[in-house]
């Protein structure tokens, strides 16, 4: 593996993924290709400018020639596919968006990979694409595909199309499907990272109906050895789920963070439940344990301690993001306008 072409790599986990490759394989060089939406921060990796294993293009995956022209620029090993509209709520404002990246960029990408012979595709998914569980049971790869959110129906119909590409065509393909990550660099619109950031600023923070819906909490590096993993050991064809058997209710989460940074539970505000929302995740890791010898490493306290310390240490990241579109989509989403 010399080359690696990443998409979405200036947003959260693509830019965690970037950087720990590159500094986990010295041989290894990345290409990314990234669009920068609201979502894409080149800050993310300005870390890594001029560094000569390196080299960002911007432009969207749904261009299908600048994506040919990219992927002629030298040889490349593998193409992993993190670009996508991320966010349920915003799915539920607006699906579009959603379609257009999601669905249609994956279609392009896929055609212009096999067109380009590249050796091995890997499609980032999610555990979301299962549907919701109940209070007991595990999404394992064999769980029938129940989409609930328009954010959820698009990555599954990537999915789709990436399998049917490995049927029809044989295209080396692989599928990762991962529970909720947080870590360093999250966009503060997602549970984590926005509870820490309006607390930071003694501003509450929004839980959803009585908070008793369950995420499973991977760490993002956790995710990114699992990715790598399926990259390099993984099979064509098969899919691979990654979760951190940290399951929590959010207003446990929730408690946590307050405590955490010393805050009075006064500032949790329960507001209107989020349209659809699926109750719990959790997943059964065993095939990525059997097949790919992977396993969790990062424990939910030391996960959760090192990213407040690195929100804490990067509070003018957080107040860039904060200062633009951001404030409308919050007024727009929590019908309250961020002080
Ligand atoms: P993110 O929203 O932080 O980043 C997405 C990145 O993709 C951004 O840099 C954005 O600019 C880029 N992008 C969007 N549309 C593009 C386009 N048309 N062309 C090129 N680039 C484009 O997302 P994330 O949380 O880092 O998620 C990355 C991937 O992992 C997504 O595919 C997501 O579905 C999947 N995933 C996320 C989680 C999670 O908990 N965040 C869990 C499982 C799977
Ligand atoms: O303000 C909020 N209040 C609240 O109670 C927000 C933003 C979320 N929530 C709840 C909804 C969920 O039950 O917290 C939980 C986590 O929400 P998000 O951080 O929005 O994540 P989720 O909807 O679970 O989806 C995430 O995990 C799977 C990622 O955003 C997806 O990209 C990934 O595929």
């Amino acid at each position: 593996m010399k080359t690696i072409l990443v998409t979405g790599g200036c947003g959260f986990i693509g830019s965690n993924f970037v950087r720990w490759q590159l500094a986990t394989y010295p041989d290894v060089s990345v290409i990314n290709v990234d669009k920068l939406t609201y979502a894409g921060n080149l800050e993310n990796l300005a870390d890594l400018e001029g560094n000569p294993r390196y080299q960002f293009a911007k432009g969207d995956i749904c261009d299908r020639e600048f994506i040919d022209r990219t992927l002629a620029l030298r040889p490349i090993d593998a193409v992993i596919n993190f670009a996508a509209e991320s966010h349920v709520d915003r799915s539920i404002l607006d699906s579009g968006p959603f379609i257009q990246t999601n669905i249609v960029g994956t279609q392009v990408l896929l055609d212009a990979c096999r067109k380009a012979n590249i050796p091995r595709y890997v499609q980032v998914s999610t555990d979301e694409v299962y549907g919701s569980l109940g209070s007991d049971g595990f999404f394992t790869e064999e769980t029938p595909l129940a989409p609930n959110s328009p954010y959820s129906a698009s990555k599954t119909a990537a999915d789709l199309l990436v399998r049917a590409y490995f049927h029809t065509f044989h295209f080396p393909v692989i599928t990762t499907r991962c529970s909720n990550n947080y870590g360093p660099y999250q966009f503060p619109e997602k549970l984590i990272p926005l509870f820490i950031s309006n607390l930071l600023n003694d501003q509450q923070v929004p839980v959803y109906g009585a908070g008793t819906n369950v995420r499973d909490w991977i760490h993002v590096i956790d995710h990114c050895r699992g990715i790598d993993a399926a990259l390099r050991r993984g099979t064509p064809g098969e899919v691979y789920n990654f979760g951190g058997h940290s399951e929590l209710q959010n207003i446990e989460l929730t408690k946590k963070l307050l405590d955490a940074l010393k805050k009075p539970h006064s500032l949790i505000k329960y507001v209107t439940d989020r349209a659809g929302h699926d109750f719990r995740y959790a997943i059964d890791t065993s095939k990525a344990e059997r097949e790919l010898g992977w396993r969790p490493q990062v424990t939910f306290e030391e996960g959760l301690t090192d990213t407040i310390e690195w929100y804490l240490g990067h509070r003018d990241w957080v107040d860039r993001i904060k200062s633009g579109a951001y404030r409308d989509y919050y007024q727009t989403q929590y019908g309250q306008r961020l002080s």
